[in-house]
């Protein structure tokens, strides 16, 4: 039987590397050479072309490379009477706890200040203050962001998370479900975005939403492009609103070069890559999963379509 790879972005032949060594029975394909549809049982997808998931009659699941679903679950051709899972690995958590503390710290300490105060040669000492009066808030409050809030509590930040539902997380206070959304943001002073991309949380990072942050708040979002209304945080960074942004995702990625947060003094971009999937260790968590799925078990990570995450 045979595993087909189809993406568009990520370099086939490394994880053909990876597949020989963690799966060494299975034959692995690479779209859009499919060769006999009826072998391949599972697809291991990244940003994968639409409509390149139809028309496989012995599927047994779909493995998305990377923990976001939104690119699979926006083809309309996806096969949705097949399993689909999700990538939870360590190598993402690891990158996503890296950059949410590096940009948190960032903000925290005034580094972006001390840039704009170098370029201009001024020998300036900006006030200090602890960790314990910068209050961070984690909307989407899963797997990477209960990672980040590890690392942020231990180093004294109050920590928030917002979830669909509530959670126990040592040194975090919960706040679930739309109702709690403005008692959250109310008490962050810096927010992080890391949630999934979905047809409730799409734009939830707008106008009415950041009002609700004290003012001259930072926003650090790493989720997706699509959480954000871009001109409502070009708006709020212009009122003071927002002291500074830290922008890893985009509504159009690569981020084109007209765009006004290239060149913005209070704005970092970056890439796309605040946590990248390393083809090494996720090639052996997906191999687990096609175990798993094989024996007949839940695999790890499966999503669930209708909540689109
Ligand atoms: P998880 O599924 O583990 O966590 C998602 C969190 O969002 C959960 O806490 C969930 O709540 C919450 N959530 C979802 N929908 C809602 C809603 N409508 N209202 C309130 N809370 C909601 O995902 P991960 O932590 O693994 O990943 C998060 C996202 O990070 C990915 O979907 C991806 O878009 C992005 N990402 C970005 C990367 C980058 O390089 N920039 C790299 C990797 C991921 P609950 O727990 O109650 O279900
Ligand atoms: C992901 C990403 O979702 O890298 O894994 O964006």
């Amino acid at each position: 039987m045979a595993l087909l790879f189809i993406s568009a972005v990520e370099d086939p032949e490394v994880w053909r590397a990876e597949f020989a060594r963690a799966l060494p029975g299975d034959e692995f394909r690479v779209w859009p050479e499919v060769g006999n549809r009826s072998d391949v049982e599972f697809l291991l997808v990244w940003r994968p072309p639409p409509g390149s998931m139809k028309g496989f009659p012995n599927l047994k699941a779909i493995l998305n490379m990377g923990a976001g679903v939104d690119y699979v679950l926006g083809d309309p051709d996806l096969p949705r009477d097949v399993p689909l899972t999700r990538l939870v690995d360590r190598g993402l958590r690891e990158g996503m706890v890296e950059f949410v503390v590096h940009a948190v710290l960032h903000f925290h300490r005034n580094f972006h200040r001390y840039r704009a105060q170098q370029a201009a040669k001024a020998w300036i000492d900006i006030p200090q203050i602890l960790p314990g009066a910068r209050r961070v808030g984690i909307l989407g409050f899963g797997q990477l962001g209960q990672a980040a809030a590890q690392v942020l509590v231990a180093l004294g930040f109050p920590v928030a998370g917002w979830s669909r539902t509530r959670k126990q997380f040592p040194g975090v206070e919960s706040f679930a479900g739309p109702g709690e959304l403005a008692k959250f943001l109310a008490r962050t002073d810096i927010l992080v975005t890391l949630a999934p991309l979905t047809r409730e949380t799409e734009g939830i990072v707008n106008a009415a939403n950041l009002a609700q942050l004290p003012r001259r708040a930072y926003l650090v979002n790493a989720g997706r492009g699509g959480l954000a209304v871009e001109e409502d945080i070009l708006a709020a960074l212009a009122t003071g609103q927002l002291a500074g942004a830290w922008l890893d995702v985009f509504r159009r990625e690569p981020l084109p070069p007209e765009s006004p947060f290239w060149t913005h003094p209070n704005v970092i971009v970056t890439p796309h890559n605040a946590a990248v999937t390393q083809p090494g260790p996720s090639a052996l968590d997906l191999a687990d999963n096609i175990r798993a799925i094989r024996a007949g078990l839940v695999p790890n990570g499966l999503v669930d379509k209708a909540r689109e995450y």
